[in-house]
């Protein structure tokens, strides 16, 4: 295994990323007789053998249930459980571990949100949103608005993949009782000037909730910086398992929120007459938690604190000013989002092809893409498109990868389109 800290030591502002894609052993193999090139890091990226031995010990030597056997091995996965919601705090800044909360990803985080925020909401108060989220990050406050009679309303983007700041003030008002945004656009990469925007709706009264999902593979976020009162994100696209995600909740309003469901775990004491609850964070997170994959992800943590950030960034930056200069190479090819501040991600339609054909046609020679709606079907309306093919880079993805997708497309547009 390469010993990380070597690979990319404080000293050496360039990314070691051979010796980095040797710690993922899933990047070694063929697929349809060639090499994988995996651009699918926006949907799910892979995992480091840290993580998979973390996991694998984990089973091996530690496993029980946490909180709750008077015994070594139940003392030993509580251990290992807790110290991984101390990693994601520090991960986050967060003040305190009672604000990190384990989730099952961004989609569950969310949808916890909106359901304890229901009391705070009455006919005609406002959810602000923008329209390049997910839907993740869309319909919980749909459904939130269904049940309390409020509206959701959405914050426009500009064409090259912008929000638009002036009509995001314009809209904030005494009725904007939340407002949610998304750190990283899946779409069009845009990272989303979120510290101001979370200023002017704190201003307005509004809580503040961002979806981090697509930036925490990329970056730190700093919640504390940030101010924002959530803070949501999954681990499996920032190298950890699936099953698991994190809400980080300023403490005054988690304790304000009701449970989110009930069950073992989140109560202090059960009786027929009065149930109360227990203290945060585990007051809302009922029943057996995702051990193994909380211990998975703080191994993910820990294998991206050993990378030079510094390095890492460069190396992303790197790979997307490749791919932007080759873009002139494939004839009719679009790209959509070209914002200032943008990590790796592109989205892209080529004149004559449809999206889900490229996807499969790049497939044919190794190279994986995300084609479709990306769940963002409100910025697709936007765009006028259905869809878009979409390459995401991670870290370990390297020059000559960027290379073989733009020379894939060029072929694929001279014999299909
Ligand atoms: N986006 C993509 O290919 P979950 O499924 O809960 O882990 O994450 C949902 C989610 C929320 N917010 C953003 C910004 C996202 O990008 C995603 C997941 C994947 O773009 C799968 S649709």
């Amino acid at each position: 295994m390469t010993d990380l800290s070597m690979a990319s030591s404080a000293t050496q502002s360039v990314l070691d990323v051979d010796a980095i894609r040797q710690d993922f052993p899933i990047l070694a193999q063929q697929i349809n007789g060639n090499p994988l090139v995996y651009l699918d890091n926006g949907a799910s990226a892979h995992k480091p053998l840290a993580v998979l031995n973390a996991m694998d010990r984990y089973y091996r030597e530690q496993h029980s249930n946490v909180h709750r056997g008077a015994h070594t091995l139940g003392d030993r996965a509580t251990m290992v459980f807790e110290g991984a919601r101390e990693t994601v705090r520090a991960f986050v800044n967060a003040g305190s571990t009672e604000e990190i909360i384990w989730t099952r990803g961004t989609t569950e985080a969310i949808n916890l949100i909106a359901n304890g925020l229901a009391e705070r909401l009455s006919a005609g108060d406002e959810i602000l949103v923008s329209r390049m989220e997910h839907h993740a990050n869309i319909v919980p406050w749909q459904m939130l608005a269904e049940r309390t009679g409020a509206r959701v309303v959405p914050v426009e983007v500009t064409a090259s993949g912008e929000l638009d700041l002036e009509s995001f003030a314009a809209l904030l008002n005494e009725r904007t009782r939340i407002f949610a945004i998304t750190h990283v656009s899946n779409v069009l990469g845009t990272v989303n000037p979120v510290a101001s925007m979370v200023a002017q709706a704190k201003a307005a009264g509004a809580i503040t909730v961002i979806d981090g999902a697509q930036a925490v593979p990329h970056f730190k976020p700093d919640v504390q910086a940030l101010d924002c009162d959530f803070y949501a994100f999954s681990s499996h696209k920032m190298f950890g398992p699936t099953g698991i995600g994190v809400l980080y909740g300023r403490k005054q309003l988690l304790e304000a929120m009701p449970p989110y469901q009930g069950g073992g775990e989140m109560i202090e004491r059960v009786s027929f007459e009065r149930t109360t609850w227990n203290t945060l964070p585990y007051k809302f997170e009922a029943g057996t938690p995702a051990i193994a994959e909380a211990v998975g992800l703080g191994a993910a943590i820990d294998y991206l604190n050993r990378l030079d950030r510094v390095a890492l960034e460069a190396a992303e930056t790197g790979l997307l000013a490749r791919a932007n200069a080759l873009v002139e190479t494939v004839p009719g090819m679009q790209i959509i989002g070209t914002a200032a501040h943008r990590v790796p991600v592109m989205s892209f339609k080529i004149d004559g092809l449809h999206p889900s054909d490229i996807g499969t046609l790049l497939d044919q020679q190794g190279i994986a893409i995300r084609t479709g709606h990306h769940c963002a079907m409100p910025l697709m309306d936007f765009y006028g498109v259905p869809g878009t093919a979409r390459a995401s880079f991670a870290f370990y993805n390297t020059l000559d990868e960027v290379e073989q997708l733009f020379t894939a497309l060029q072929k694929i547009q001279r014999l299909f389109a």
